[in-house]
């Protein structure tokens, strides 16, 4: 009996060491250690950047035990900016970042099975920056992944930990070997109090342990800020007092962190305060700032996500406002614009200030948060999403000029290029929330550094690094899974180009009913679906608020035209009867109870798709990951069953009877506040 004991005790406790050996809380991201094979590098060179390059190099090797790598520090011509050359045993480029990034790559070359003979490695953009939306009180706006890894809100908020140190040292890592240069540490709706000693003595010690990662410091920067902590009575930015102001300010900046990076604002914007409020534009503002940082090669990021409650239609309204001040701002400034024209939604057309600028430095603002895609709940890639916004046409220069070319400076001259990309990263153990969202911060710098990768390709080196498994059996299930995410989402969320029918505030779940005659309509659902019993969509033709016609030629007539017009963006674009034929045949009604129903069904896929794979995936990640998948299935079946049942009401046509029923009652999902997020 004894024995029957100590031997169950000692199975039991062999089982429970193997799974937790084995489990993986993805702290570790597509990083993992290896177990490296000896390497002899030869640097003519030491420094704080090269040392990195040569200790990731000795503790990740893993081409030929005893092989000699030479990093090369010296111009050559065909590498740009921090770019690099890799050829068999040598890493050469013209800046010790450059050999960092081209490390990086060898590496991952090494660990995904890719050859390394001869690839020259330029990138797309020189400044690839995180924003942080974090606010100082330690809380995320639109995170969900839990606190900010920068600020705390606690009587000794400004005191730094060695754990501190530590994880922004991981995190600098982590950007370093994605290629991501810059990081932005607090959130556009700014506290003026950033600009105070005590938070800039700790913006300098979290500078300082970034830098030898190539990552550089950057601030949102509140407009008032002269007024709120300068003691000043105006903010105007064409008074002398508030220049000098924002020049010592400057100043006291580079003195502690003397290659920071430069401003971010949001100006005019939602409320935040901006050179309008003292009768200037945007020019006046943006100059200002930027005259004071370019003695030190500082940039100002000027936000163009304005609107404001008038009578334009919306998305309508950035343009409107920014497109008369095209030539008039400052060579160190950008334009940060939204990859759409309204706010980050699952599918919009590109936003027409890509292209419409000619004289001006515009670079795209990407959201790698998922505001608007299922937070960290919802597994979505959304590499696609942005590459369908990198490829799109913008007809400037005639066919071929696309938004990557627009703002990558290949087609116009632009002294600094840039692409910003909103964090979702948070102190949760895996950082963003959902294992797969790692895939989008990893997504994100490799879009940034090349423009014109594939998402599919991204995708499958994320899965290999991260999970450690090459076998086919894995890699191309879970790729098509998320090769499929984002449309299953625009599916079972607002197909055919219907947008922000989200519920209030949280941005969550479904709620195409919501109207309040208190709020600005363009705040409610109802103004954007337009739905009645003749049909459905926004016009935004020559015969709606004539949005098209801020598009170049032919794709305003193509958008224009409901013929032409691609019906990923039909009710984006166009108001349509409910009957109105689609390309497959279908009336619009039908056509939108299938997508929801298709979107819904993508998910049941994806919950198939991962349980297959169950035998390559470590236990922890694994039940993680098919948890979320049960949360976002049921979702799925209410934004469908929210939206079919609500707009039934105008079309007054029957679901088509092959679709699965709801499960759901209207009322109970209009009386039940936030149904949604409760599930
Ligand atoms: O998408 C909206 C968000 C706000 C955000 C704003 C912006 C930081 O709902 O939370 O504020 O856009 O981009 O400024």
């Amino acid at each position: 009996m004894k024995w029957i004991k100590t031997t169950l005790v000692t199975v039991i406790f062999i089982k429970v060491f193997c799974l937790s050996a084995k489990a993986d809380d993805g702290h570790q991201l597509w990083l993992k250690k290896q177990n490296p094979f000896p390497v002899n590098i030869i640097c003519a060179k030491k420094s704080p950047v090269l040392d990195i390059a040569i200790k990731e190099l000795k503790d990740g090797w893993n081409g030929t035990p005893d092989a000699t790598v030479t990093l090369q520090l010296k111009p050559v011509k065909s590498i740009k900016d921090d770019g690099f050359l890799l050829e068999n045993s040598r890493v050469s480029a013209n800046s010790e970042l450059g050999i960092l990034y081209g490390v990086y790559e060898l590496l991952r070359r090494q660990a995904t099975g890719q050859t390394v003979n001869h690839i020259l490695s330029n990138p797309s953009y020189r400044q690839r920056i995180l924003n942080h939306w974090d606010n100082l009180n330690g809380t995320v706006e639109r995170g969900y992944a839990g606190h900010s890894i920068f600020w705390r809100n606690e009587k000794d908020s400004l005191t730094i930990t060695p754990g501190d140190k530590t994880l922004w040292n991981e995190y600098a890592r982590a950007n370093a070997s994605i290629g991501i240069n810059g990081t932005v540490l607090n959130n556009v709706n700014a506290s003026p109090l950033i600009l105070t000693a005590g938070y800039l003595k700790k913006v300098k010690i979290i500078a300082d342990v970034l830098r030898p990662y190539g990552v550089k410091t950057y601030l949102s920067v509140n407009f008032s800020s002269p007024v709120k902590i300068g003691g000043l009575k105006t903010a105007d930015p064409l008074d002398p007092d508030v220049k000098r102001w924002w020049k010592e300010k400057i100043q006291e900046i580079y003195k502690l962190i003397p290659d920071f990076g430069g401003f971010l604002v949001k100006a005019n914007s939602e409320g935040q305060p901006g050179p309008q409020d003292f009768g200037r534009t945007h020019v006046d503002g943006a100059n200002m700032m930027a005259d004071a940082l370019k003695p030190y090669h500082g940039i100002v990021m000027w936000r163009a996500f304005v609107y404001s409650p008038s009578d334009q239609d919306r998305v309508m309204q950035a343009y409107s406002e920014f497109l008369p001040f095209d030539g008039q701002f400052r060579e160190n400034v950008i334009i940060q614009v939204k990859n759409g024209p309204l706010d980050f939604q699952p599918r919009e057309p590109f936003s027409p200030l890509f292209g419409g600028m000619k004289k001006t430095a515009v670079m795209p603002e990407l959201q790698i948060t998922q505001e608007y895609l299922g937070r960290s709940i919802h597994l979505v890639y959304l590499s696609p999403m942005w590459e369908e916004c990198l490829k799109s046409d913008t007809y400037q220069k005639g066919p071929g000029s696309t938004v990557a070319k627009y703002t990558d400076g290949s087609m116009q001259y632009q002294k600094y290029t840039a692409i910003a990309g909103v964090a979702n990263i948070g102190l949760d153990t895996n950082w963003c929330g959902h294992h797969f969202a790692q895939s989008n911060w990893y997504a994100f710098g490799r879009l940034a550094w090349n423009n014109n990768r594939s998402s599919a390709d991204i995708a499958e080196e994320w899965l290999k690094l991260t999970f450690h498994e090459s076998k086919s059996e894995f890699i191309n299930p879970v790729k098509s899974m998320m090769m499929n995410s984002r449309e299953a989402a625009v599916n079972y969320m607002m197909p055919l180009g219907l947008h922000h029918i989200f519920a209030e505030g949280h941005h969550y779940g479904p709620s195409p009913w919501f109207s309040d005659q208190k709020l600005r309509a363009d705040w409610t659902s109802v103004y954007y679906h337009k739905a009645d019993a003749k049909g459905i969509g926004f016009n935004r033709s020559a015969t709606g608020s004539n949005a098209v016609s801020q598009y170049h030629e032919p794709f305003s007539t193509q958008l224009n035209n409901i013929e032409t017009c691609p019906e990923i963006y039909l009710l984006w674009f166009h108001h349509l009867p409910w009957d109105y034929k689609m390309k497959s045949g279908r009336i619009l009604w039908d056509e939108l109870c299938y997508h929801y129903n298709q979107g819904l069904n993508q998910v049941r896929e994806f919950q198939k798709t991962w349980d297959l794979v169950q035998p390559y995936v470590d236990p922890q990640r694994f039940s993680e990951v098919q948890s979320k998948l049960r949360r976002q299935c049921r979702d799925a079946q209410l934004w469908k069953d929210a939206c079919l049942l609500y707009f039934q009401q105008f079309s007054q046509r029957p679901i088509p009877f092959e679709i699965e029923r709801p499960v759901h009652d209207l009322k109970y999902l209009i009386n039940t506040p936030a149904a949604d997020i409760r599930h």
